[in-house]
Protein backbone atom coordinates (compact mmCIF):
# COMPACT_ATOMS: atom_id res chain seq x y z
CA UNK A 1 0.00 0.00 0.00
CA UNK A 2 1.18 3.77 -0.86
CA UNK A 3 0.74 6.28 1.42
CA UNK A 4 -0.43 9.42 -0.79
CA UNK A 5 0.03 12.53 1.13
CA UNK A 6 3.42 13.15 2.64
CA UNK A 7 5.17 11.58 -0.02
CA UNK A 8 7.46 13.33 -2.64
CA UNK A 9 10.55 15.60 -2.03
CA UNK A 10 12.96 13.26 0.01
CA UNK A 11 15.90 13.69 -2.31
CA UNK A 12 16.09 17.08 -2.58
CA UNK A 13 15.76 17.93 1.06
CA UNK A 14 18.83 15.44 1.58
CA UNK A 15 20.61 17.73 -0.47
CA UNK A 16 19.97 21.00 1.01
CA UNK A 17 21.81 22.20 3.35
CA UNK A 18 20.02 22.13 7.04
CA UNK A 19 18.90 26.40 6.86
CA UNK A 20 16.82 26.33 3.61
CA UNK A 21 14.94 23.20 4.41
CA UNK A 22 11.85 25.05 6.08
CA UNK A 23 11.78 27.30 3.02
CA UNK A 24 11.76 24.08 0.36
CA UNK A 25 9.34 21.97 3.05
CA UNK A 26 6.75 25.12 2.82
CA UNK A 27 6.84 25.47 -1.30
CA UNK A 28 6.60 21.70 -1.34
CA UNK A 29 3.26 21.35 0.94
CA UNK A 30 1.93 24.23 -0.52
CA UNK A 31 2.21 23.07 -4.05
CA UNK A 32 1.43 19.65 -3.41
CA UNK A 33 -1.95 18.97 -4.38
CA UNK A 34 -4.27 16.26 -2.41
CA UNK A 35 -6.29 13.20 -2.92
CA UNK A 36 -8.97 13.99 0.32
CA UNK A 37 -9.58 10.37 0.70
CA UNK A 38 -12.43 10.52 3.10
CA UNK A 39 -15.68 13.63 3.37
CA UNK A 40 -19.01 13.51 2.89
CA UNK A 41 -19.32 15.75 0.03
CA UNK A 42 -21.29 14.49 -2.94
CA UNK A 43 -21.03 14.86 -6.44
CA UNK A 44 -23.47 17.60 -8.52
CA UNK A 45 -25.25 14.11 -9.84
CA UNK A 46 -26.58 13.72 -6.28
CA UNK A 47 -28.09 16.69 -6.34
CA UNK A 48 -29.57 17.77 -2.52
CA UNK A 49 -27.45 15.66 -1.11
CA UNK A 50 -24.61 17.67 -1.48
CA UNK A 51 -24.25 20.38 1.15
CA UNK A 52 -22.50 24.06 0.38
CA UNK A 53 -22.92 27.86 1.24
CA UNK A 54 -23.16 29.66 4.67
CA UNK A 55 -25.66 28.35 6.26
CA UNK A 56 -24.68 24.76 5.94
CA UNK A 57 -21.37 25.57 6.90
CA UNK A 58 -22.77 27.64 10.09
CA UNK A 59 -25.07 24.96 11.19
CA UNK A 60 -22.24 22.16 10.53
CA UNK A 61 -22.49 19.77 13.83
CA UNK A 62 -19.41 20.41 15.06
CA UNK A 63 -20.89 24.13 15.63
CA UNK A 64 -24.28 23.31 16.85
CA UNK A 65 -22.09 21.04 19.51
CA UNK A 66 -20.59 25.02 20.76
CA UNK A 67 -23.93 26.29 20.14
CA UNK A 68 -25.75 24.35 22.98
CA UNK A 69 -22.72 25.43 25.59
CA UNK A 70 -23.89 28.74 24.65
CA UNK A 71 -27.43 29.19 24.02
CA UNK A 72 -30.66 28.75 26.19
CA UNK A 73 -32.49 27.42 23.34
CA UNK A 74 -33.49 23.85 24.23
CA UNK A 75 -32.25 21.41 21.41
CA UNK A 76 -36.03 20.73 20.56
CA UNK A 77 -36.79 24.05 20.05
CA UNK A 78 -33.24 24.40 17.70
CA UNK A 79 -34.44 21.53 15.52
CA UNK A 80 -37.99 22.86 14.76
CA UNK A 81 -36.12 26.19 13.21
CA UNK A 82 -35.82 26.64 9.31
CA UNK A 83 -31.60 25.91 8.11
CA UNK A 84 -31.39 29.98 8.20
CA UNK A 85 -32.80 30.74 11.49
CA UNK A 86 -30.59 27.95 12.67
CA UNK A 87 -27.72 29.65 11.02
CA UNK A 88 -28.99 33.13 12.19
CA UNK A 89 -29.15 31.36 15.94
CA UNK A 90 -25.52 30.15 15.82
CA UNK A 91 -24.05 33.07 14.16
CA UNK A 92 -25.24 35.40 16.65
CA UNK A 93 -24.01 33.25 19.55
CA UNK A 94 -20.99 31.73 18.55
CA UNK A 95 -19.88 34.83 16.41
CA UNK A 96 -21.16 38.26 17.27
CA UNK A 97 -21.98 37.49 21.26
CA UNK A 98 -18.86 35.09 21.76
CA UNK A 99 -15.53 35.34 20.04
CA UNK A 100 -14.99 32.73 17.15
CA UNK A 101 -11.80 31.03 18.24
CA UNK A 102 -12.77 26.93 18.32
CA UNK A 103 -11.33 25.35 15.51
CA UNK A 104 -14.68 25.18 14.36
CA UNK A 105 -16.07 28.52 14.09
CA UNK A 106 -12.13 29.72 12.89
CA UNK A 107 -12.84 27.07 10.17
CA UNK A 108 -15.97 29.55 9.38
CA UNK A 109 -14.33 32.85 9.57
CA UNK A 110 -11.71 31.49 7.24
CA UNK A 111 -13.88 30.60 4.71
CA UNK A 112 -15.79 34.07 4.30
CA UNK A 113 -12.28 35.35 4.31
CA UNK A 114 -11.50 33.21 1.13
CA UNK A 115 -13.84 34.23 -0.55
CA UNK A 116 -13.48 37.99 0.36
CA UNK A 117 -16.57 37.89 2.20
CA UNK A 118 -17.38 40.27 6.01
CA UNK A 119 -16.48 38.61 8.86
CA UNK A 120 -17.87 40.58 11.40
CA UNK A 121 -21.28 41.42 9.57
CA UNK A 122 -24.27 41.38 11.60
CA UNK A 123 -25.77 39.10 9.73
CA UNK A 124 -25.22 36.92 7.27
CA UNK A 125 -27.18 38.57 4.26
CA UNK A 126 -24.05 39.38 2.16
CA UNK A 127 -22.96 35.46 1.98
CA UNK A 128 -26.37 34.50 1.50
CA UNK A 129 -26.01 36.77 -1.63
CA UNK A 130 -22.76 35.20 -2.47
CA UNK A 131 -23.41 31.84 -2.26
CA UNK A 132 -27.22 31.82 -4.09
CA UNK A 133 -24.98 33.40 -7.13
CA UNK A 134 -23.02 30.41 -7.35
CA UNK A 135 -23.73 27.01 -9.34
CA UNK A 136 -22.87 24.10 -7.48
CA UNK A 137 -20.70 22.52 -10.64
CA UNK A 138 -18.82 25.68 -11.44
CA UNK A 139 -18.45 26.19 -7.50
CA UNK A 140 -17.12 22.69 -6.89
CA UNK A 141 -14.04 23.32 -9.06
CA UNK A 142 -13.23 26.64 -7.85
CA UNK A 143 -13.55 25.45 -3.80
CA UNK A 144 -10.90 22.63 -4.89
CA UNK A 145 -8.65 24.87 -6.64
CA UNK A 146 -8.71 27.35 -3.38
CA UNK A 147 -8.23 24.36 -1.03
CA UNK A 148 -5.20 22.40 -3.78
CA UNK A 149 -7.78 19.47 -3.87
CA UNK A 150 -7.86 17.37 -7.09
CA UNK A 151 -10.39 14.94 -5.72
CA UNK A 152 -12.14 13.81 -2.76
CA UNK A 153 -13.90 10.37 -1.70
CA UNK A 154 -17.42 10.47 -0.64
CA UNK A 155 -19.60 8.27 1.83
CA UNK A 156 -21.43 6.39 -0.09
CA UNK A 157 -23.70 4.09 1.95
CA UNK A 158 -25.85 1.25 -0.48
CA UNK A 159 -28.77 1.31 2.17
CA UNK A 160 -29.04 4.93 2.81
CA UNK A 161 -33.02 5.37 0.79
CA UNK A 162 -31.87 8.65 -1.06
CA UNK A 163 -28.64 7.77 -1.88
CA UNK A 164 -29.67 4.40 -3.53
CA UNK A 165 -32.33 6.09 -5.52
CA UNK A 166 -29.85 8.52 -6.75
CA UNK A 167 -27.51 5.47 -8.03
CA UNK A 168 -30.48 4.02 -9.74
CA UNK A 169 -31.13 6.61 -11.90
CA UNK A 170 -27.66 6.70 -12.89
CA UNK A 171 -24.43 8.90 -11.62
CA UNK A 172 -22.24 10.45 -14.51
CA UNK A 173 -18.57 9.53 -14.11
CA UNK A 174 -17.30 12.76 -12.19
CA UNK A 175 -13.65 12.40 -11.51
CA UNK A 176 -13.48 15.21 -9.06
CA UNK A 177 -15.71 12.77 -6.80
CA UNK A 178 -15.12 9.17 -6.07
CA UNK A 179 -16.86 6.21 -3.86
CA UNK A 180 -16.31 4.81 -1.21
CA UNK A 181 -18.59 2.18 -0.15
CA UNK A 182 -19.86 2.69 3.54
CA UNK A 183 -21.17 -0.49 5.66
CA UNK A 184 -22.46 1.09 8.75
CA UNK A 185 -25.86 0.30 7.94
CA UNK A 186 -24.80 -3.03 7.39
CA UNK A 187 -22.59 -3.92 10.30
CA UNK A 188 -23.48 -1.17 12.85
CA UNK A 189 -25.55 -2.98 16.10
CA UNK A 190 -28.13 -0.54 16.31
CA UNK A 191 -29.51 -1.11 12.71
CA UNK A 192 -31.85 -3.53 11.24
CA UNK A 193 -30.38 -3.93 7.64
CA UNK A 194 -32.25 -6.81 6.89
CA UNK A 195 -35.29 -5.18 5.23
CA UNK A 196 -33.43 -2.86 3.75
CA UNK A 197 -31.18 -5.66 1.85
CA UNK A 198 -34.70 -7.50 1.37
CA UNK A 199 -36.43 -4.33 -0.47
CA UNK A 200 -33.16 -4.59 -2.91
CA UNK A 201 -33.91 -8.43 -3.83
CA UNK A 202 -31.24 -9.78 -1.63
CA UNK A 203 -32.61 -12.52 0.75
CA UNK A 204 -30.33 -11.79 3.57
CA UNK A 205 -31.50 -12.95 8.01
CA UNK A 206 -30.31 -12.01 11.22
CA UNK A 207 -29.30 -15.52 11.98
CA UNK A 208 -26.18 -15.65 10.08
CA UNK A 209 -26.63 -18.54 7.47
CA UNK A 210 -25.13 -19.50 4.94
CA UNK A 211 -27.63 -18.74 2.38
CA UNK A 212 -27.53 -14.84 4.12
CA UNK A 213 -24.15 -14.23 3.57
CA UNK A 214 -24.39 -15.31 0.07
CA UNK A 215 -26.81 -13.06 -0.10
CA UNK A 216 -24.64 -10.22 1.13
CA UNK A 217 -21.58 -11.03 -1.21
CA UNK A 218 -23.64 -10.37 -4.37
CA UNK A 219 -24.76 -7.30 -2.78
CA UNK A 220 -21.24 -6.15 -2.47
CA UNK A 221 -20.74 -7.23 -6.28
CA UNK A 222 -23.42 -5.60 -7.79
CA UNK A 223 -22.57 -1.94 -5.69
CA UNK A 224 -19.27 -2.78 -6.19
CA UNK A 225 -19.93 -2.57 -10.14
CA UNK A 226 -22.27 0.58 -9.81
CA UNK A 227 -20.28 2.89 -7.51
CA UNK A 228 -16.89 1.44 -8.37
CA UNK A 229 -15.49 2.64 -4.55
CA UNK A 230 -12.14 3.08 -3.42
CA UNK A 231 -12.37 1.43 -0.51
CA UNK A 232 -15.23 -0.40 1.79
CA UNK A 233 -15.39 1.75 5.31
CA UNK A 234 -17.30 1.40 8.42
CA UNK A 235 -16.99 3.42 11.67
CA UNK A 236 -16.80 1.07 14.87
CA UNK A 237 -17.45 1.47 18.65
CA UNK A 238 -15.10 1.93 21.29
CA UNK A 239 -16.17 -1.57 22.25
CA UNK A 240 -15.38 -3.28 18.92
CA UNK A 241 -14.06 -6.87 19.60
CA UNK A 242 -12.53 -9.23 16.86
CA UNK A 243 -13.43 -11.86 16.37
CA UNK A 244 -17.08 -11.71 17.97
CA UNK A 245 -19.91 -14.73 17.89
CA UNK A 246 -22.15 -12.19 16.42
CA UNK A 247 -24.21 -11.69 13.19
CA UNK A 248 -22.00 -8.55 12.72
CA UNK A 249 -19.06 -10.60 13.21
CA UNK A 250 -19.96 -13.10 11.04
CA UNK A 251 -20.60 -10.55 8.02
CA UNK A 252 -17.63 -9.20 8.90
CA UNK A 253 -15.24 -12.43 8.54
CA UNK A 254 -17.32 -14.22 5.70
CA UNK A 255 -18.58 -11.33 3.44
CA UNK A 256 -16.96 -8.33 3.93
CA UNK A 257 -13.28 -9.84 4.01
CA UNK A 258 -13.46 -12.00 1.10
CA UNK A 259 -15.28 -9.58 -1.18
CA UNK A 260 -12.91 -7.17 -0.24
CA UNK A 261 -10.15 -9.76 -1.48
CA UNK A 262 -12.28 -10.25 -4.16
CA UNK A 263 -12.44 -7.17 -5.62
CA UNK A 264 -8.84 -5.46 -4.21
CA UNK A 265 -10.45 -3.59 -2.32
CA UNK A 266 -8.86 -1.64 1.30
CA UNK A 267 -11.46 -1.79 4.21
CA UNK A 268 -11.91 1.38 6.15
CA UNK A 269 -11.59 0.96 9.86
CA UNK A 270 -13.25 4.06 11.87
CA UNK A 271 -12.68 2.52 15.70
CA UNK A 272 -13.96 4.46 18.82
CA UNK A 273 -17.11 6.49 18.01
CA UNK A 274 -20.33 6.44 20.77
CA UNK A 275 -22.92 6.64 19.13
CA UNK A 276 -25.50 9.47 20.74
CA UNK A 277 -24.18 9.59 24.08
CA UNK A 278 -26.77 12.49 23.85
CA UNK A 279 -29.45 12.07 21.32
CA UNK A 280 -31.28 14.93 21.50
CA UNK A 281 -28.51 16.84 19.97
CA UNK A 282 -28.60 14.16 16.78
CA UNK A 283 -25.51 14.63 14.77
CA UNK A 284 -23.37 16.33 17.45
CA UNK A 285 -24.73 13.83 20.08
CA UNK A 286 -21.63 11.43 19.19
CA UNK A 287 -18.47 10.66 21.92
CA UNK A 288 -15.12 9.11 21.89
CA UNK A 289 -13.92 5.62 23.60
CA UNK A 290 -10.52 4.17 24.13
CA UNK A 291 -10.53 1.06 22.34
CA UNK A 292 -9.52 -2.42 22.50
CA UNK A 293 -6.79 -2.74 19.65
CA UNK A 294 -6.41 -6.31 20.40
CA UNK A 295 -9.34 -6.80 17.69
CA UNK A 296 -7.25 -4.79 14.97
CA UNK A 297 -3.99 -6.88 15.96
CA UNK A 298 -6.29 -10.23 15.53
CA UNK A 299 -7.57 -8.74 12.31
CA UNK A 300 -3.84 -7.79 10.61
CA UNK A 301 -2.42 -11.21 11.23
CA UNK A 302 -5.16 -13.67 10.50
CA UNK A 303 -6.10 -11.97 6.93
CA UNK A 304 -3.41 -11.26 5.71
CA UNK A 305 -4.04 -10.00 2.06
CA UNK A 306 -6.71 -8.01 3.10
CA UNK A 307 -5.86 -4.14 3.52
CA UNK A 308 -6.84 -2.54 6.33
CA UNK A 309 -6.68 1.96 6.24
CA UNK A 310 -7.20 3.05 10.02
CA UNK A 311 -8.18 5.61 12.13
CA UNK A 312 -8.82 5.54 15.70
CA UNK A 313 -10.85 8.17 17.55
CA UNK A 314 -8.88 8.23 21.20
CA UNK A 315 -6.24 10.30 21.76
CA UNK A 316 -5.15 7.31 23.85
CA UNK A 317 -5.17 4.84 21.30
CA UNK A 318 -2.75 6.76 18.96
CA UNK A 319 0.05 5.08 19.66
CA UNK A 320 -0.55 1.79 20.07
CA UNK A 321 -2.09 2.10 16.15
CA UNK A 322 1.53 3.36 14.92
CA UNK A 323 2.89 0.17 17.04
CA UNK A 324 0.58 -2.14 14.87
CA UNK A 325 1.56 -0.22 11.81
CA UNK A 326 5.15 -1.03 12.47
CA UNK A 327 4.04 -4.96 12.89
CA UNK A 328 1.86 -5.18 10.18
CA UNK A 329 2.27 -4.09 6.34
CA UNK A 330 -1.61 -4.60 5.74
CA UNK A 331 -2.64 -1.79 8.08
CA UNK A 332 -2.36 1.77 6.85
CA UNK A 333 -3.17 4.34 9.66
CA UNK A 334 -4.79 7.12 8.15
CA UNK A 335 -5.85 10.91 9.06
CA UNK A 336 -6.58 13.05 12.67
CA UNK A 337 -10.49 11.52 12.74
CA UNK A 338 -13.20 14.33 14.20
CA UNK A 339 -12.45 15.15 18.04
CA UNK A 340 -8.64 14.82 16.93
CA UNK A 341 -9.06 17.01 13.99
CA UNK A 342 -7.30 20.22 16.00
CA UNK A 343 -4.00 21.63 15.46
CA UNK A 344 -2.35 20.88 18.73
CA UNK A 345 -4.02 17.58 18.21
CA UNK A 346 -2.73 16.72 14.71
CA UNK A 347 0.63 18.06 15.34
CA UNK A 348 1.36 15.51 18.11
CA UNK A 349 -0.33 12.85 16.57
CA UNK A 350 1.29 13.56 13.33
CA UNK A 351 4.99 14.08 14.75
CA UNK A 352 4.60 10.55 16.35
CA UNK A 353 3.78 9.03 13.63
CA UNK A 354 6.45 10.18 11.42
CA UNK A 355 9.11 9.18 13.97
CA UNK A 356 7.46 5.77 14.26
CA UNK A 357 6.56 5.36 10.57
CA UNK A 358 8.48 7.68 8.40
CA UNK A 359 6.24 8.69 5.40
CA UNK A 360 4.39 5.35 5.72
CA UNK A 361 0.98 6.55 6.27
CA UNK A 362 -1.34 9.11 5.05
CA UNK A 363 -1.55 12.24 7.33
CA UNK A 364 -4.87 13.97 6.83
CA UNK A 365 -8.56 13.33 5.35
CA UNK A 366 -10.91 16.61 5.55
CA UNK A 367 -13.97 14.79 6.39
CA UNK A 368 -15.73 17.88 5.05
CA UNK A 369 -19.40 17.50 5.41
CA UNK A 370 -19.93 21.10 3.24
CA UNK A 371 -18.58 21.54 0.65
CA UNK A 372 -15.85 25.18 1.60
CA UNK A 373 -14.61 23.55 4.85
CA UNK A 374 -12.14 21.39 2.78
CA UNK A 375 -10.50 25.14 2.05
CA UNK A 376 -9.93 25.54 5.98
CA UNK A 377 -9.09 22.25 6.54
CA UNK A 378 -6.50 21.70 3.57
CA UNK A 379 -5.31 24.86 4.88
CA UNK A 380 -4.63 23.74 8.39
CA UNK A 381 -3.23 20.77 7.86
CA UNK A 382 -0.37 22.39 4.93
CA UNK A 383 0.44 24.65 8.01
CA UNK A 384 1.08 22.09 10.43
CA UNK A 385 2.89 19.60 8.05
CA UNK A 386 5.31 22.92 7.18
CA UNK A 387 5.88 23.13 10.57
CA UNK A 388 6.64 19.20 11.69
CA UNK A 389 8.23 18.25 8.36
CA UNK A 390 11.51 20.74 8.84
CA UNK A 391 11.94 19.73 12.46
CA UNK A 392 11.99 15.80 10.94
CA UNK A 393 13.96 16.54 8.23
CA UNK A 394 16.14 18.81 9.61
CA UNK A 395 17.20 16.09 12.44
CA UNK A 396 17.84 13.45 9.43
CA UNK A 397 20.59 15.70 7.53
O1 LIG B 1 -16.70 13.94 11.49
C1 LIG B 1 -17.92 13.79 11.31
O2 LIG B 1 -18.59 14.58 10.63
C2 LIG B 1 -18.65 12.67 12.01
O3 LIG B 1 -19.97 13.01 12.19
C3 LIG B 1 -18.71 11.36 11.29
O4 LIG B 1 -19.33 11.53 10.07
C4 LIG B 1 -17.51 10.61 11.00
O5 LIG B 1 -16.56 11.34 10.33
C5 LIG B 1 -17.85 9.36 10.23
O6 LIG B 1 -17.49 9.26 9.06
O7 LIG B 1 -18.51 8.50 10.82
ZN1 LIG C 1 -16.56 11.00 8.38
Amino acid sequence: MKPSSVQGTPRILRALSVEYIPRAVQEAVNAASCVDMHTHLYAPAFGKLGLWGIDELVTYHYLEAEFFRFSNMTPERYWQLSKQQQADAIWQALFLDNSPISEATRGVVAVLNAFGLPVNSSDLSEARAFFRAQTYDAHVSDVFGMAGVTSVVMTNDPLDRAEVSAWMNGVDDDPRFRAALRLDRLLREWSDPWPLLAAQGYDADDRGSERSMKAIRRFFADWCERMRPLYMAVSLPDAFQFPEETVRGRVLREAVLPSCREFGLPLALMIGVRRQVNPRIRLAGDAVGKADLRALEKLCADFPENRFLVSVLSRENQHELCVYARKFSNLMPFGCWWFLNNPSIVEEVTRERVEMLGPSFIMQHSDARVLEQVIYKWKNTRRTLSKILPEAYGLAV
